[in-house]
């Protein structure tokens, strides 16, 4: 494949009719722009990533791409990528991989991330982190100020065995940031299990993490926890699709 040449920024002309899901259509296209034949790709999970697979289902069955590989990252992306005759493959016989588009639930100034949200994290971040490129795809509600600054949950994935050591730890762990740990549930009330067989602990924080690299670590060092939230240092390039325009932030 020929190599992936990122720019800075660019931008279109103000829609302010546009929903939120045309927006997530907008940066997915735009990321799909950085697909070559014969690359081998991470699928990413989510809504605004789904756009992403659709496209590519497209333009396979147009001719305009030919001979990709998709690593996906969830169950839920292999049921949709298989149902629009993507090729796939998996992390094992691809460990290192061309090029992953997916979206993300908070994105910071420095392009870090909060992902897991779509409870697909841990799948996520091998397969991001064996990826040479990693452009996610989001609208402009994602970015904040500081990561765990939306209020909304950073996940912690965690063997079931001993979930709730982990929730007391995790929850003492950010006491001075007001944060709440709960288990992810779902409607019917039972525990969420993930595409792992674990269980997910959100954390909830009234004020944004102080220092998300030592945040990560810490959180890691605890037994029975699998994988967190927090992106560090690992997107190539964000696009963001906003009532402006799109802006290709990267590094
Ligand atoms: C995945 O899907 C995640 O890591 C994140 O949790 C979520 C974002 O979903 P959406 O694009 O639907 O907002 O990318």
């Amino acid at each position: 494949p020929k190599p992936l040449s990122i720019k800075a920024l660019s931008s279109q002309s103000p829609s302010p009719a546009l929903t939120q899901d045309d927006l997530k259509k907008i940066a997915a296209d735009k990321a799909v722009g950085y697909v070559r034949s014969g690359m081998v790709l991470g699928l990413g999970t989510g809504s605004t990533a789904a756009f992403v697979v659709a496209k590519l289902g497209q333009l396979l069955e147009s001719g305009e791409l030919s001979e990709i590989v998709g690593i996906p990252t969830s169950k839920r992306t292999e049921e949709q990528a298989r149902g629009l005759g993507i090729p796939l493959s998996v992390l094992d016989d691809h460990p290192r991989l061309d090029l992953a588009i997916d979206g993300a639930d908070e994105v910071d100034p420095d392009l870090n991330l909060v992902k897991g949200r779509g409870g697909a994290l841990l799948r996520e971040k091998m397969v991001e982190a064996a990826s040479d490129k990693f452009v996610v795809v989001a609208d402009e509600t994602k970015l904040v100020s500081g990561l765990g600054g939306s209020g909304l949950a950073m996940p912690v994935e965690v063997v079931q065995f001993c979930w709730k050591y982990n929730l007391v730890k995790l929850q003492e762990l950010f006491e001075e940031e007001g944060c709440k740990a709960k288990l992810r549930l779902n409607q019917d009330g039972k525990p969420y299990v993930t595409d792992n067989s674990n269980y997910i602990v959100d954390l909830y924080f009234k004020t944004p993490i102080k220092d998300s690299l030592a945040a990560g670590k810490e959180i890691s060092a605890f037994e029975g926890v699998v994988e967190h939230g927090l992106f560090l240092d690992m997107a190539t390039a964000v696009i963001i699709a906003g009532k402006n325009g799109v802006e290709v932030k990267s590094k």
